[in-house]
C-alpha cells in the first residue's frame, strides 16, 4: 500500500519484547541498510493501519509502502540490496537455514511464549517493562494500568497458542534442546553455516534474546547455556562483524544436526499433524515426541510454512538433493518434505 510520505531510510515499527522485531532489527544492522527504529505504541497504530495482518515487526519502505513477516522480508531485502546477505551461498545450506529459521519462529516461540506468560508468578513484572517499552514516559501509574492490560491479553491467549499447563513439559522441552543443540558449539563457531550469520541464526537469536528478558528463563537459560545468553548481545548488533560462509573443507555447526534432530522428531511431526486437522477440519491438533505431548489449536499460517518448505525442496537441484537427502533422512526430516 503507498502512502504520501517519503523517507530516505526504512522505518522499522519494533519492540524490544518482540522475537520478529528483534531478528529484523539484527539483520538490518549486520546487513548496514539504513533504517531507524520506531518502538512506540503511537507509531504502532499507524503501521498497523497499512498490512493485512497487525502483526510486529511492520517495515515501512523508502517508498512510502508497508510490509511485515519477517521472513519474506528478509528475502525481500536480498533482492534489493546486494552484500552481506544472510542466505547462505550453498544451495543445500541455504535449505537447512530456511528449514531452521522456520523451526525458530513456529517452534521454539512457542517456548518462549510460555517462559513469559505462562508463569503466573511473573506476568506482572513481564507486563509493566513491556508496557514501559511502548509508552516510554507517562509516570508509573499510566504505565502500571497499561501493564495490567496487556498482561491479562496476553495471559488469555495462552490457550490459544498452546502454552497451556499440559504442554508446558514439552515447551521446555524445545528450548533446552534448542540450547543444548548451540551451546557447545557457540564458543568455536558462532554461527551455523560459516563464520558469518544466517537468516536462521537471527531467527533463533530472535527468540532466544527473549530469554534474557524473562524473569522464568532468566535463571534456568543461564545456567544451561551461558555462552548462547551473552551470543545474543553480540547478534543484537553486528553491523562492524566480518565473517565468511564455510568453505568446501569446513563443515556447518554440530548444531545443525541437533536442530535438525529437534525438527525430525517433534517439528515435522507438528507441522503434519496441523496440515492434517486443517485438511480434516479438526479443531485439535495432538502430537507425542520424546516422552512429552502436545496439544493445541490448528493453524493456517502453519499449514503455509509446510507448504512452503515443501516447495522449496522441490525447486532443489539434482545435486542438490543428492546431498541433502540422506543428511534430511538422517535426521528424520526427509517423509514430510517429499511429497
Ligand atoms: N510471522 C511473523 C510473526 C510476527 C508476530 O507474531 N509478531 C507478534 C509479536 S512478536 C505479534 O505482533 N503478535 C500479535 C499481537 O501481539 O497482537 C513474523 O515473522 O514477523
Amino acid at each position: 500500500m503507498m502512502n504520501q510520505h517519503r523517507h530516505s531510510r526504512y522505518q522499522l515499527y519494533a519492540h524490544i519484547g518482540s522475537p520478529y522485531s528483534m531478528k529484523m532489527r539484527a539483520v538490518l544492522r549486520y546487513r548496514r541498510i539504513p533504517h531507524v527504529v520506531r518502538d512506540r505504541l503511537t507509531d504502532w497504530a499507524k503501521a498497523f493501519q497499512n498490512v493485512k495482518v497487525p502483526v510486529m515487526p511492520v517495515l515501512e519502505y523508502p517508498d512510502g509502502s508497508f510490509q511485515n513477516d519477517s521472513t519474506p522480508l528478509i528475502l525481500d531485502l536480498e533482492r534489493r540490496h546486494s552484500g552481506r546477505s544472510v542466505i547462505p551461498d550453498r544451495e543445500t545450506d541455504a535449505f537447512l537455514a530456511a528449514l531452521i529459521e522456520d523451526l525458530a519462529d513456529e517452534w521454539l516461540s512457542k517456548s518462549m511464549y510460555t517462559y513469559r506468560w505462562a508463569f503466573p508468578e511473573h506476568t506482572l513484572w513481564t507486563g509493566r517493562l513491556i508496557a514501559f517499552d511502548q509508552l516510554f514516559g507517562g509516570g508509573r501509574v499510566e504505565i502500571e494500568r497499561a501493564g495490567h492490560d496487556f498482561e491479562t491479553r496476553q495471559v488469555e491467549r495462552n490457550q490459544l497458542v498452546g502454552c497451556t499447563e499440559a504442554n508446558r513439559p514439552m515447551l521446555m522441552h524445545i528450548a533446552d534442546r534448542v540450547l543444548g543443540a548451540l551451546e557447545p558449539n557457540i564458543p568455536a563457531q558462532p554461527f551455523l553455516f560459516g563464520s558469518r550469520p544466517s537468516n536462521a541464526d537471527f531467527a533463533l537469536f530472535g527468540q532466544l534474546c527473549q530469554f534474557t528478558l524473562d524473569l522464568a528463563a532468566i535463571a534456568p537459560c543461564q545456567e544451561k547455556a551461558p555462552y548462547t545468553m551473552r551470543w545474543c548481545h553480540h547478534v543484537h548488533d553486528l553491523s562492524g562483524y566480518e565473517g565468511a560462509w564455510r568453505t568446501d573443507v569446513e563443515s556447518v555447526s554440530p548444531a545443525v544436526g541437533a536442530l535438525l534432530d529437534l525438527a525430525g522428531d517433534a517439528y515435522f511431526p507438528f507441522l503434519l499433524a496441523n496440515s492434517e486437522a486443517l485438511e480434516a477440519g479438526s479443531e485439535r491438533v495432538r502430537i507425542e515426541a520424546n516422552g512429552f505431548a502436545y496439544e493445541g489449536a490448528p493453524f493456517k499460517y502453519q499449514g503455509r510454512c509446510l507448504d512452503a518448505l515443501r516447495r522449496q525442496y522441490a525447486d532443489l537441484s539434482e545435486g542438490a538433493l543428492r546431498q541433502l537427502n540422506p543428511v534430511l533422512e538422517n535426521h528424520g526430516c526427509l517423509a514430510a518434505l517429499r511429497v
